[in-house]
């Protein structure tokens, strides 16, 4: 899969991709993450990408033609279109089923924004999907986009490694995961429950989804009404 990023931030983005699980599936070609920075776009010598927004108001909005010049460069660099997809927070909301539907694709391009927001003809002439990655304002796209790289490059046949599991976790059957305990069987007065030190693996798979019920019903009552 590539993942191409287009961001005022390059710099943001080392450290997130090169450790653990995603960093190791780039070391193996599981995925090309491919940063490019907008700015090299920009069209006067003060390499300026933003402009105040017409009709007034506080802030600065990211002006299309960088934006543009650098998604054309960019997108002829591979054969494949790949899925347009502009970070701001009026997008759909990313959740594990997006992330399973973009895990599908051969090639993501996210575009992240800074200042106020886009001008509003980026995400009409780019026909780019609009995804948030929750109800909260962050201080721009990059870090979204990093969320989106995690979850959707763990899903990738390969990624996983064998220490690594992705069938049991949270939301991957809809519910939450069931608790987990390591050494010590005693710690500050806590015991490791009991069933769990039995040996008897169809109880203990039968406790687990008991569990994952319980705790799902008590913290997200909303992932079984369904009405996220
Ligand atoms: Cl994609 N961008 C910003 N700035 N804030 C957000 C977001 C994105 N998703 C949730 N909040």
């Amino acid at each position: 899969m590539r993942i191409d990023v287009l961001t005022l931030f390059t710099e943001m983005f080392e450290s997130p991709l090169s450790y653990s699980i995603l960093g190791r599936a780039r070391e193996r070609g599981i995925v090309d993450v491919v940063l490019s920075n907008i700015r090299d776009f920009a069209k006067d010598s003060y390499k300026k990408v933003d402009d105040k927004p017409y009709g007034g108001g506080p802030g600065m909005v990211m002006m299309p033609g960088p934006v543009f010049d650098c998604f054309e460069h960019v997108q002829k660099q591979a054969d494949e279109k790949g899925r347009v997809i502009l970070l701001t927070p009026q997008g759909r909301r990313f959740d594990e089923s997006l992330a399973e539907e973009f895990s599908r694709a051969k090639r993501l391009i996210l575009i992240a924004g800074r200042y106020e927001g886009f001008d509003e003809r980026i995400r009409i002439g780019l026909d780019a999907e609009q995804v948030s990655i929750g109800d909260y304002v962050i201080s721009g796209g990059e870090l979204a986009a990093m969320v989106i790289i995690d979850a959707v490059v763990r899903l990738l046949p390969e990624a996983l490694g064998d220490e690594d599991s992705a069938a049991e976790e949270s939301f991957s059957q809809g519910l939450l995961e069931y608790p987990q305990y390591t050494r010590p069987e005693e710690f500050q007065g806590m015991k490791v429950p009991d069933i769990l030190l039995s040996g008897n693996h169809a109880k203990i798979a039968e406790w687990r989804k008991q569990q994952s019920l319980e705790r799902t019903k008590k913290q997200r009552p909303d992932l079984i009404n369904g009405n996220q």
